[in-house]
């Protein structure tokens, strides 16, 4: 439990220093590379196993069973259990709040896109 809150201080640090080195789109960008990297192939959705294998691609191979398991019941907003491209890009932009304030709107079109 105690490292649960690490993982969310290492986001916060982590996506603001990516968007600005890579500008907003740039970063979308990427956050569409690190789905590609947790998805499972054949489903084409990040899922439990999934994300608990590809993990360590995106630096988070610190992250327990009950990180990737509440990482993925916090992104699921249609519940069926994985997250697909969207639900990640929203559950990585929620992880981060300080991202939010100028890039909601970017990427609310994004979604939309
Ligand atoms: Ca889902």
């Amino acid at each position: 439990m105690a490292t649960r809150g690490g993982a969310v201080v290492t986001f916060e640090d982590f996506f603001p220093m990516m968007v600005e080195r890579l500008g907003a789109w740039g970063f979308m960008e990427e956050l569409s590379k690190g789905f590609r990297l947790l998805t499972d192939k054949e489903k084409g959705v990040i899922t439990l196993e999934s994300l608990k294998r590809n993990a360590g691609l995106l630096g988070l191979s610190g992250m327990s069973d009950d990180d990737v398991r509440s990482m993925l019941r916090e992104g699921d907003l249609d519940g069926d259990g994985t997250l697909d491209e969207r639900e990640f890009c929203v559950l990585m932009f929620r992880l981060s709040p300080g991202l939010m304030k100028g890039s909601k709107e970017m990427l609310e079109e994004a979604i939309d896109s």
